[in-house]
């Protein structure tokens, strides 16, 4: 594979309407997208999905591009790589740094998926030709978030997560419930509690949720595996998780029933892949997991979730739940709860260059 240029866009658009959690509200993301070109011009695409600000990772826009520019970059151009799957191993000299490592990886398996005139699902071993959508609410309040959820059902999605923390939790989600008994509902609780909020957390069994997210710590595993004894309401892993290791920890200590797994924080496909496999070897169920991303992230994550273990509903929306207009065409469409995926080469999007450039704040190219 004859890697001949490289092109970075830092781009930044504003959220139709603010996304909060108990960390913070998203008011406007930027994002990286990343194009890797043949030496026929054949293009791949990848996303950076680091947030501005360190709030969900230690990784920034700004240290994905330091690390992109000044060491991923140039070890990718002067490689001579004969597949994808050598790409996570060449960034192995580099610790952590995840979501700069997947934009680069996953770009270069959707080269190489169009390099063979395929689909990168089916390059990947997907076996899905339709895969289920899951909305999450984002807003402060409670009203809102129940307006919020009877958007999502109206719009068809039949998985809805919503964001808690230990001062509104048991208010917010009696009201949900009550307004849906059969809905799928879960939560994420973005590590907003600690052990000693156990007997607290226990309280929440009653309402029926398909699982609580992240409640403990955003580096812990062992914690969780004492959580989990105490709760009927599965655990899901998403923050602490962050490589093949980590699977392996939490699985043999019981830590959770789910992994939420993102490309970009686990460092794309090749780790997130073997993280499914492990995960369907041993019992733990896994579901995409979503960054408020742009296109083509979602159509990487469309891609990953047609694998066989993927078979909870993930956190991939329609490009219009977050975006007046999305970077590519065609957009993501959920319809009723469902979206299908592309049979064209690679990712099966093209970037719509016309939306790039008016949300481009500037572009680089290597080579
Ligand atoms: O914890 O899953 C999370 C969004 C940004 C950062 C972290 C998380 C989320 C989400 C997914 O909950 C939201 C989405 O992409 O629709
Ligand atoms: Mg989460």
């Amino acid at each position: 594979m004859k890697i001949d240029k490289i092109i970075l866009h830092v781009i930044k658009m504003k959220l139709k309407k603010p996304f909060s959690t108990h960390l913070g509200t998203v008011n406007e993301r930027e994002g990286i997208i990343v194009e890797v070109i043949d030496d026929n011009g054949l293009r791949g695409y990848g996303e950076g999905v680091a947030f501005s600000t360190p709030w969900y990772t230690e990784e920034t826009v700004g240290t994905s591009l330091h690390i992109l520019k000044e060491v991923l970059i140039p070890l990718l151009l002067k490689s001579s790589i004969t597949h994808p799957k050598e790409v996570f191993p060449l960034f192995s000299t580099v610790r952590r740094n995840n979501m700069a490592k997947a934009a680069l990886e996953c770009a270069v398996w959707d080269l190489y998926a169009k390099q063979l005139g395929q689909p990168l699902w089916k390059v990947l071993g997907g076996t899905r030709e339709v895969i289920e959508a899951g909305a999450v609410a984002g807003a402060p309040a409670i009203e809102e978030t129940i307006a919020q959820v009877h958007g999502f059902v109206r719009d068809g999605y039949k998985r809805i997560k919503v964001k808690i923390s230990p001062e509104t939790d048991y208010e917010l989600l009696r009201a949900v419930r009550e307004e849906f008994p059969q809905l799928k509902l879960m939560a994420d609780a973005n590590s907003a509690y600690t052990l000693k909020d156990t007997a607290h957390l226990k309280r929440l069994d009653e309402f029926r949720l398909e699982m609580i997210e992240q409640p403990l710590g955003i580096d812990d595993i062992y914690e969780h595996s004492l959580l989990q004894k105490e709760l009927k309401t599965n655990v899901c892993l998403d923050e602490s998780i962050t490589s093949l290791h980590d699977a392996k920890s939490a699985i043999s200590l019981g830590s959770c029933r789910f992994i939420n797994i993102k490309l970009g924080r686990v460092g794309g496909y090749v780790p997130a892949v073997s993280m499914h496999d492990l995960c369907g070897q041993q019992g733990v169920r896994v579901w995409c997991g979503g960054m408020i991303e742009f296109g083509i992230s979602r159509a990487h994550n469309i891609a990953l979730s047609t694998l066989k273990g993927f078979d909870f509903p993930s956190d991939i929306s329609s490009s219009s739940r977050y975006w007046k207009e999305d970077i590519i065409e065609p957009e993501v469409v959920v319809e009723n709860g469902k979206i299908s995926v592309p049979e064209a080469p690679g990712i099966g999007v093209e970037l719509n260059r016309r939306r790039l450039k008016q949300v481009s704040l500037y572009t680089e190219e290597y080579s």
